[in-house]
C-alpha cells in the first residue's frame, strides 16, 4: 500500500467518524461526513449531516472552509446528492468550489441520486474514486440503505429469556429475567433506533416506558400495534412529554369507539389489516430507517414471518424457568422440516455480567 493510499484511507475513516456523530438524528436521511483538503493535501475543512432538513455534510464543510479549496480533494462516505431536496445539490458546491478529486465510499441508494451524482462530478472533470472503506460505509448506513431498497424499515427484534429459552412464566410473569446491566444496555440500544414497537398485549401486561432513560435527548417514537384498540386508559406511553407515541390499529377488527380513551397528544394511524409488513412500510414512510421490535411472541412471530426482521438481539440469563406452558419468544411458525427453520448468523456474543448477549443476522 502506498503512502497516498494510507492517507486516503485515513481521511475516509475521518469522514465516516464525522458521519457517525449524526447517529440517531439524521433519519430519514443517511449519516454523512465530509473532509476537504487543499491542493497541497492539508486539511482545510470538514462537516457532517446532523439532522434532516439541515445542511448536508458537504455543505457544512464548504461553509466552514478556512482556505481556498481550488484544486483540492473531498472525502465523503456517500455519493454527493444532485437533487434539489430540503437543501440544494452538493455536487454543485463541489464543482463550483473547484475541487479536483473526490473519494466517495458508496453510491447513494436514493433514486434521486443513485449514480447520477458521480456522473455529474465526472462530467465536470473531477477525478472520482469509488469504493474506499466500502464495508464500513455500508455498515454505518445499513438502515438507510435497507429503507431505500425495500421501502420498509430495518427491523431488529429483541427478547430476553432464561437459559431454557423461556421469556416468562405461564401466568405471564416475566420481571425480571435478565440482570440490571442487560436492562440498562437495552436503554442504550434503543437510542440507535427511530421507533420502538410493541403490541397491545405488551402494553396491557407490562405498561412499559420504552425510553432510552435520557441516553438520547430526542427519544425514539414509541409505537403500539393493536388489533382491537382495547388499550388501558392509563399508561406510561400516554405521557407525550416523555416521548412521542403512535398507536396503529387494524381497522378491520378494532373497535373505533375505544379511540376516545387515548389522549389527544398520541398520534393515531389505521391500517387495513394486522400485517406487520404494512406497519414497517408505514413507519418507513414516516421517516423511520430503523425500528426496534420489543414485542411479545404473537407479533414477533408475525413480524419474522413477514420478513420485517433483519437482525436479532437475544439476552440469555442464567435461570431455568421450565414448564410446558411457560412463555416462548415465538408462537408456532408451523415448520414441519428443518429446512424451513430460520438460520441465523451470530455476529456478536458478549457477557453482560452473568447474562449472555447474542446479536445475529437472518441469513
Ligand atoms: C449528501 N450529503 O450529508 C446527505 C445526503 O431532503 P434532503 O434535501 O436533505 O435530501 C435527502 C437525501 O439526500 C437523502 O435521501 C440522501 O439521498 C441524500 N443525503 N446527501 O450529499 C449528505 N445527508
Ligand atoms: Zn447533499
Amino acid at each position: 500500500m502506498t503512502d497516498s493510499n494510507i492517507n486516503d484511507i485515513k481521511w475516509m475513516k475521518r469522514a465516516i467518524y464525522l458521519a457517525s456523530l449524526g447517529k440517531g438524528f439524521t433519519s430519514p436521511n443517511p449519516m454523512v461526513g465530509a473532509v476537504i483538503l487543499d491542493k497541497d493535501g492539508n486539511l482545510i475543512s470538514e462537516g457532517f449531516h446532523y439532522k434532516s432538513g439541515m445542511p448536508h455534510a458537504e455543505a457544512m464543510a464548504f461553509n466552514n472552509l478556512k482556505k481556498d479549496a481550488r484544486g483540492g480533494t473531498i472525502y465523503v462516505n456517500l455519493e454527493p446528492c444532485c437533487h434539489h431536496g430540503k437543501t440544494p445539490p452538493c455536487v454543485d458546491k463541489i464543482i463550483s468550489f473547484g475541487i479536483k478529486k473526490a473519494f466517495i465510499s458508496i453510491e447513494d441508494p436514493d433514486d434521486r441520486v443513485s449514480g447520477k451524482g458521480i456522473k455529474l462530478l465526472k462530467n465536470a472533470g473531477i477525478q472520482v474514486h469509488k469504493g474506499l472503506c466500502r464495508e464500513e460505509s455500508l455498515k454505518l448506513n445499513k438502515f438507510f440503505i435497507h429503507r431505500n431498497i425495500t421501502e420498509n424499515s430495518f427491523g431488529v427484534l429483541k427478547w430476553a429469556m432464561s437459559i431454557d429459552g423461556r421469556v416468562g412464566l405461564k401466568n405471564g410473569e416475566s420481571k425480571w429475567i435478565t440482570n440490571k446491566f442487560s436492562r440498562s444496555l437495552v436503554h442504550t440500544y434503543r437510542a440507535g433506533f427511530d421507533a420502538i414497537i410493541i403490541g397491545g398485549n405488551t402494553l396491557r401486561k407490562d405498561n412499559p416506558l420504552l425510553t432510552t432513560r435520557g441516553v438520547r435527548k430526542l427519544e425514539p417514537l414509541r409505537v403500539v400495534f393493536t388489533k382491537t384498540l382495547d388499550l388501558p386508559e392509563k399508561a406510561n406511553l400516554w405521557d407525550c412529554n416523555v416521548a412521542r407515541t403512535l398507536v396503529v390499529y387494524d381497522s378491520s377488527t378494532a373497535n373505533k369507539k375505544l379511540l376516545n380513551r387515548i389522549p389527544e397528544c398520541v398520534e393515531i394511524e389505521e391500517l387495513p389489516s394486522d400485517n406487520p409488513k404494512l406497519l414497517s412500510n408505514l413507519l418507513a414512510q414516516k421517516g423511520c430507517n430503523s425500528v426496534f421490535w420489543e414485542c411479545g411472541p404473537k407479533l414477533a412471530t408475525a413480524a419474522m414471518k413477514a420478513g420485517c426482521i433483519q437482525e436479532l438481539m437475544t439476552f440469555i440469563a442464567p435461570k431455568i424457568l421450565g414448564g410446558d406452558n411457560s412463555m416462548n419468544a415465538f408462537s408456532d411458525f408451523e415448520f414441519t422440516d428443518m429446512k424451513e427453520v430460520f438460520n441465523l448468523n451470530a455476529t456478536e456474543i458478549n457477557l453482560i455480567d452473568d447474562d449472555i448477549f447474542v446479536r445475529s443476522a437472518i441469513n
